[in-house]
């Protein structure tokens, strides 16, 4: 490459642009058994919702299926999906929570 002056002719390149960290969405999956409060109070926990905004979106999951908790980087997107699935167990629920690439 023209950048790097490399001696032996391997082809380098110039890093130039920043890489923008990955978005992935915290997904929430419906399920018969979890109740709809305790659904309600992990939105409201994890993920800052208020008693509306979470009513809405465990109503939507258990509508259609599955649901959209947030968008987060990798890191803060993993450690929710944990958060959730250690309290749901804990609590005896079936509750599942996954990310996916967003
Ligand atoms: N379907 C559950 C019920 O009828 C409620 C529910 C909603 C469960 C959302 C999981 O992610 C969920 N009790």
């Amino acid at each position: 490459g023209g950048d790097g002056g490399n001696q032996v002719g391997i082809a380098t390149k110039t890093q130039t642009k920043t890489k923008k960290p990955s978005q992935y969405k915290v997904l929430l999956l419906n399920d018969d058994y979890t109740p709809m409060e305790f659904v309600v109070m992990v939105l409201k926990r994890f993920f800052r919702m208020d008693i509306d905004q979470a009513t809405r979106v465990m109503l939507h999951v258990h509508q259609k299926g599955v649901g959209i908790c947030g968008v987060f980087s990798y890191e803060v997107a993993e450690t929710k999906v944990n958060e959730v699935m250690d309290f749901a167990r804990q609590n005896q629920h079936p509750l599942q929570c996954t990310l996916e690439k967003a």
